[in-house]
């Protein structure tokens, strides 16, 4: 039982004996009769027992988290709740976490020529469309699509995950002429399901700063900032995530000609977040003071 719950039978038990009591003495006046005294409220106190396992409620399913799969994300805890699959799974996920998680769902795996926002890769070669949500709770809902639906820290530590999954369509992959019009069906399908969604104003966009970027090599891939370049409207705002173990900045300007004064996180330690939103318009170039062999670019349309 949690300390809310105790508080509320408290808070129960008190307003009962208040009626009761009312009850009594509204009897006394009017006919004076026989008093009716309350019944003694007894409260049995459960021994305080450390449930660290909650019950799960009936129609949820409990997953626990494991080491994320995916390149660069070493450091993560991930549940898959619906494998990957050829199929476009979507439905509205409900959850109750044991502590604060983001919410994914994977799309893919995508061509080579597709350059979406963020990405994700469990081999460096497969590449999967990434969609993040931070609604920064660990309880709530979300209308998805997907191929893959997952949830996710960024913590080490185990975290348990009760879910269930409403209104669960599983559609057929289709080849890429159909399957435009198959994602737009399901974004109206969305929209009319109320539930946490990233609201259509200015949005955020997740850059992870990846592990080994401290020693050269991930500019051979232009791989040093994930992903490197983005392009973004106006309004949006950057979230840098750095998942190395090393401290990094982002800094706009270039090694070559220093900071142009535009932006500077200064040091982002292991596991921190830099924001930064781009009101203007303009390409942004930005590096890392520590590591000059890390670049990445942010277009503002
Ligand atoms: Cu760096």
């Amino acid at each position: 039982m949690t300390s809310m719950d105790k508080a509320g039978m408290a808070m129960a038990i008190a307003i009962t004996a208040i009626f009761l009591g009312i009850a009594a003495t509204m009897g006394a006046t009017q006919d004076a009769g026989p008093t009716v005294s309350a019944p003694t409220v007894t409260k049995t106190v459960e021994p305080e027992m450390e449930e660290k396992v909650k019950p799960l409620k009936s129609g949820y399913e409990r997953a626990t988290s494991d080491t994320d799969p995916g390149v660069g994300h070493e450091t993560h805890q991930l549940a898959v709740l619906l494998a990957p699959s050829d199929k476009v799974y979507s439905g509205t996920l409900i959850y109750d976490a044991s502590e604060n998680i983001q919410l994914v769902t994977l799309r893919g795996p995508i061509g080579a020529d597709e350059k979406p926002a963020k990405t994700w890769t469990p081999d460096g070669d497969t590449i999967f469309e990434l969609t993040f949500v931070d609604p920064k709770n660990a309880k709530g809902e979300w209308a998805f699509s997907g191929n893959a639906l997952a949830v996710h820290t960024m913590k080490t530590t185990e975290f348990t995950v009760d879910y269930k999954i409403l209104d669960l369509t599983e559609t057929e992959a289709m080849i890429v002429e159909e399957e435009t019009v198959e994602l737009s069906e399901e974004i109206v399908m969305e929209e009319t399901i109320p539930a946490m969604e990233e609201p259509a104003g200015p949005t955020t966009h997740t850059v992870d700063i990846p592990t080994g970027t401290s020693v050269p090599g991930c500019e051979e891939s232009n791989a040093c900032y994930l992903p490197a370049d983005i392009t973004i409207n106006a309004g949006d705002t950057v979230e840098w995530i750095n998942v190395d173990t090393a401290a990094h900045t982002v800094t706009g300007g270039s090694p070559a000609d220093g900071p142009s004064g535009i932006f500077d996180s200064s040091l982002v330690m292991a596991d921190a977040v830099y924001a930064f939103t781009f009101n203007d318009s303009g390409n942004y170039d930005y590096f890392c003071m520590v590591h000059p062999w890390m670049v990445g670019s942010i277009s503002v349309n």
